[in-house]
């Protein structure tokens, strides 16, 4: 997530897989992790993310259906008071299994060329 420009966007991509087949996703959820506490998902986060993850095709998610779920977001409140937040995904499936994975999103300065 880049620093310093309220426009800059970002796409996120999640891979989810399930072993009775990917009709067998019900729901994919994002949230930010702030010193270990969850902070959700709001606007007054370092990344602010609109929407969950989705997979049906429509922008900015590319092909329906493959598995790969996309949302897009954007600097939020605390943008320049961290240098990373973690990003949880959550995905529950129709038998109520959920798995939670957790990645390192960095916070930095806007890439150069952008
Ligand atoms: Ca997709």
């Amino acid at each position: 997530m880049p620093r310093g420009d309220a426009g800059a966007r970002v796409v996120m991509t999640v891979q989810v897989s399930d072993p009775d087949g990917l009709s067998d996703v019900a729901k994919v959820v994002t949230d930010e992790l702030l010193g270990g506490k969850l902070g959700g998902n709001n606007a007054d986060l370092p990344a602010y993310f609109y929407f969950d993850p989705h997979d049906d095709g429509t922008a900015p998610d590319e092909t329906a259906g493959d598995g790969i779920h996309s949302t897009s977001g954007q600097p939020g409140g605390k943008i320049n008071d961290l240098n990373a937040v973690t990003m949880r995904v959550g995905v529950r499936d129709n038998s109520n299994t959920v798995v939670v994975a957790d990645t390192v999103l960095e916070v930095g300065p806007k890439a150069s060329g952008a």
